[in-house]
Formats: C-alpha cells, sequence, structure tokens
C-alpha cells in the first residue's frame, strides 16, 4: 500500500519501554526469593559472556523509585516489567512471599502514581528452580498447575491495578533455546522434547487466559512472541515453499495454537511422520480451542526476520556460544542460534539476506520486516497488537559523560515509521514498548550489547557504579513520546 501522508498515532498510544526481571532487578535471594534457574545457569562456567550473571543486574530491587522517576520525567506512557515467578513464590508453588509481593505492589504503585501504564509479564525465562529440581520443569504438567496457581496469586493481587498482561515471553525462543540448541538451561538438545515442553507451555499459556477472563474481566491479556517474517531466497518456486513451510514453523507453529487452539495443519502432518509430534488429548485439545483462553491482543517481539531457500536438511550454523564473542574485535557478529545432534527436519535452510544492514552482533536491521509482521499478524489474527519488544543492541560509549547513541535513534525512529505505516495501512496497534528502558543483563552476551535509553554504569566483571546517564536517546523519545509521534527528528 502506499500512502500520500500517514495517519497519526491514536491519542491514547501507549509509548513504552521493556525490561525482564532477571535482566535487572539483581537480589536474587533477598528478602526470601527463591532461585530460579537463571540463577543457577549463569553461574556454571562457560554458559554466558565473561561469567555475566544476574546477581546485582542494574540494581532495579533497589533504585526502582529511582528509575520510575526517569521514566516520569522522559514522559513515558506505559512500562513493561516482568514479576520473578520465584520472588513471589519461592518454590515455585505453594508458600508466598509478602516481601517478594510487596515489592511489585510498589512497583506498579509508583508507576501509577507517576502516570505510567503497567504491562505485567508473567513469565520471561525465570523458571522457579525448585520446579526445574522437582518436575524437570515445563517436560511435566505439573509445571502447568504451578504457574496456573501462580497465574491466580497475581490476578487476585494486582488485577485491580494492572490493565495489560502478558503470559509468557517469547516461547519460541526460550524453548529452542533451552531444548534444540542448547544454549539456555536446561541446556538440551532434543528437538522431540522441545515440542512436548512447548505443547504443555501452550496449555499453561491457555489455562491462565482463561481464568484471566474470569478474575480480570476489564484486563486484556496475551502472550508475547518473538516474530520474525520469513523471506525467500530467490523467486525460485522452490525457495518460495521453503519460505512458507518457514513461516508455519517460525511463527503459525505457536501464534496458530494461540489464538485458534489448533496446531498449523502441514507442520503438523510433517512432525507426525518424523515421530516428534507431541500427543495432544481431546482434553487438551478442548482446553487450547476454547474461546476463552485465546487471547485479548497480541504481544509482538521484532527484531528481525529470516530469508529461506528451497528444502535441504536444516542445519544452522553452530552452537550460538557467546564466548566466541572477541573482546579485541567489537564487530565480531554474533553467531546464528544453531543446534547439533537433532533429526533432520527437512523443511528449509535458513540463508543471508543481501538486501539489509546488520547490527554490531549480526541482527539484520529490517525496519519493512515490523511493517511486514504488523500486516501479517493482523490479517490472520485480527487482534489488537502491542509491539512488546524491538531496539538495538550496541556497544555504547561515555564521552565526557554523555552518550550520543544517534545510531539508536536511527533505528527506533526507522521502525517506528514502519509501524506508522501498519497503523495507516490499517493495523490496530495499540502500544510500543522499546527494549529497553535502562541499560540490563543480556542474557548471553553480558553488558556489552545494551539497548537502553538510560546508560547503567555496569560491565562485565560486574563492578560498575550503577550510576543512570540518560543517553542522547532518551531526550529524542521525550519529544517522539510529547508529539505524540509526530516529531521523529533526529537533529542535535
Ligand atoms: C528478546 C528477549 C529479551 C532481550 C532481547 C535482546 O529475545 O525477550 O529479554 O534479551 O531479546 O536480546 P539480547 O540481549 O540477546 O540481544
Amino acid at each position: 500500500m502506499f500512502h500520500k501522508n500517514l495517519d497519526s498515532f491514536p491519542k491514547d498510544f501507549l509509548w513504552g519501554a521493556s525490561s525482564a526481571a532477571y535482566q535487572i532487578e539483581g537480589a536474587p535471594t533477598e528478602d526470601g526469593k527463591g532461585k530460579s534457574i537463571w540463577d543457577v545457569y549463569s553461574h556454571e562456567k562457560g554458559n554466558t559472556y565473561h561469567g555475566t550473571n544476574g546477581d546485582i543486574a542494574v540494581d532495579h530491587y533497589h533504585r526502582y523509585k529511582e528509575d520510575v522517576a526517569l521514566m516520569k520525567k522522559m514522559g513515558l506512557k506505559a512500562y513493561r516489567f516482568s514479576v520473578s515467578w520465584s520472588r513471589v513464590l519461592p518454590k515455585g508453588e505453594g508458600e508466598v512471599n509478602p516481601k517478594g509481593l510487596q515489592f511489585y505492589r510498589d512497583l506498579i504503585d509508583e508507576l501509577k502514581k507517576a502516570g505510567i501504564e503497567p504491562v505485567l509479564t508473567m513469565y520471561h525465562w525465570d523458571l522457579p528452580l525448585t520446579l526445574q529440581e522437582k518436575y524437570h520443569g515445563w517436560e511435566s504438567t505439573k509445571t502447568i498447575a504451578a504457574f496456573t496457581n501462580y497465574a491466580k496469586l497475581l490476578f487476585k493481587e494486582f488485577g485491580t491495578k494492572v490493565k495489560f498482561w502478558v503470559t509468557i515471553n517469547e516461547q519460541n525462543v526460550f524453548t529452542s533455546m533451552g531444548y534444540r540448541w542448547g544454549t539456555h538451561p536446561p541446556k538440551k538438545h532434543d528437538f522431540k522434547l522441545m515440542l512436548q515442553v512447548n505443547h504443555h507451555i501452550n496449555l499453561a499459556n491457555a489455562a491462565a487466559i482463561k481464568l484471566f477472563h474470569q478474575m480480570v474481566p476489564d484486563g486484556m491479556i496475551g502472550p508475547s512472541f518473538g516474530y520474525g517474517p520469513t523471506y525467500a531466497k530467490t523467486s525460485d518456486p522452490e525457495d518460495v515453499l521453503a519460505s512458507i513451510n518457514a513461516n508455519d514453523f517460525n511463527n503459525n507453529w505457536w501464534l496458530d495454537v494461540y489464538c485458534t487452539g489448533k496446531y498449523p495443519y502441514f507442520c503438523k502432518k510433517q512432525f507426525e511422520k518424523l515421530d516428534i509430534m507431541p500427543k495432544v488429548t481431546k482434553e487438551q485439545q478442548a482446553i487450547l480451542e476454547d474461546p476463552e483462553a485465546h487471547p485479548d491482543f497480541l504481544g509482538i517481539n521484532y527484531y528481525h526476520g529470516g530469508t529461506f531457500q528451497q528444502n535441504r536438511i536444516q542445519k544452522v550454523v553452530n552452537s550460538g556460544k557467546q564466548e566466541q564473542f572477541d573482546k579485541t574485535d567489537p564487530y565480531l557478529m554474533q553467531p546464528q542460534q544453531g543446534q547439533a545432534n537433532e533429526p533432520e527436519v527437512p523443511m528449509f535452510n535458513n540463508v543471508e539476506n543481501s538486501y539489509v544492514k546488520k547490527t554490531q552482533w549480526g541482527w539484520e536491521k529490517d525496519p519493512t520486516g515490523l511493517r511486514i509482521t504488523l500486516r501479517l499478524v493482523y490479517e490472520k489474527y485480527q487482534l489488537p497488537i502491542m509491539i512488546t519488544e524491538n531496539g538495538l543492541g550496541a556497544l555504547d560509549k561515555v564521552e565526557n559523560g554523555k552518550i550520543n547513541d544517534s545510531y539508536r535513534i536511527s533505528y527506533l525512529a526507522d521502525h517506528i515509521t514502519a509501524m506508522q505505516q501498519a497503523i495507516t495501512d490499517g493495523v490496530e496497534i495499540i502500544g510500543y514498548c522499546a527494549w529497553s528502558f535502562t541499560d540490563l543483563l543480556s542474557w548471553l552476551n553480558g553488558y556489552s550489547k545494551r539497548y537502553g535509553f538510560v546508560y547503567v554504569d555496569q560491565n562485565n566483571h560486574e563492578n560498575g557504579s550503577l550510576k543512570r546517564i540518560p543517553k542522547r536517546s532518551y531526550f529524542w523519545y521525550a519529544k517522539v513520546i510529547k508529539t505524540n509521534g509526530a516529531d521523529l527528528g533526529n537533529e542535535e
């Protein structure tokens, strides 16, 4: 579609920013918090970049007031954060930790006082360690019950204060990294098991949403999905077919289940033939297909898409170990996440896209891909969309006490323009939460790869002063918010 003029952003558009508990809070055992799988995984040698971990992170647990004050000063309309499950339920189930609940109550109150809409993510990867040890985490249906009880607690505590809820963050990413590529806990290489685990999480997501509709009738809930549009490498029909297969597995495999309760037909058939399709009972199918268990909006996390060629055996380059990032060469790319020892899945082959530039970590910069994403998702599911993550990871430098991240401003401006084009096309978008508000711990890249509007003096030795310094992008985003997206200019 071509437009002479772009539509304005809706009046109450939620200009926001995001974070996740493990990446910002620190205080891993303080005030009765139980450990999560990440508290252990990041301490095992070789799992994260230079052994970086969230023990201190950016100390948001102690500095949340300062952070919210910075949000207020910026004029932020929404803040997406996650609750650490093991902070409120130290063992994942059973006894509640009142101090953990109090922390989130205080944070939510502070946000509301500042006129900022809280967007609460219930699960951003930090599964309580006890559930992993006792039940093998998501491998067991017992974790579905534990998640549903945790959801009930959160809805009861915060249902009257928080309108927007995200159930699960990037289910496609953490199941693949944890069970297929072995780069997140529990570090397994078992595609069949990944599909089974994923099925359990689908059931947990559905159960939580259904409960939400009973307990918080005025709220809105949905998962945040890591979407990547799938391009064909050439117009060779074989490549086009490969890109359709990739879309079926990389996107529809999750979104179709969330929104319709049905696994995509062709992909399912393929997995049945390979004997890796999870067993779905009649009762489970009914849970997934129950309209009350379907989302009210979709959270979309967008960084980049992928390009595909004809159906050879899918093999990706290597294991994605972050230690390969060479400190002396900051422009070395983060390797593509890859896998070893997995059954052959002859559906598509992931290849380079020569039309798009890349970030310092090798992620494609593709704002048009965001417009494509929004169009495709809205056309298929007809649900309002909130962009729950989008941003640029870069090596920021402090010079004379300032951070001139004009590259981040350009990146965000291009993506916001693409979003505005999608709005003009007719997509219903309710908000945009950039990743991230402050700098924070990157799961596998430590404190080198920064995303924030606010610089935090923290480093890979984890001995920074933790001082906050608003970057140039902070002041730029304040202007974007103030003009409701009308002024995206990047001038000094
Ligand atoms: C998403 C996660 C975020 C965040 C972001 C950037 O997949 O939901 O938690 O980490 O990616 O990732 P990274 O820090 O690896 O660049």
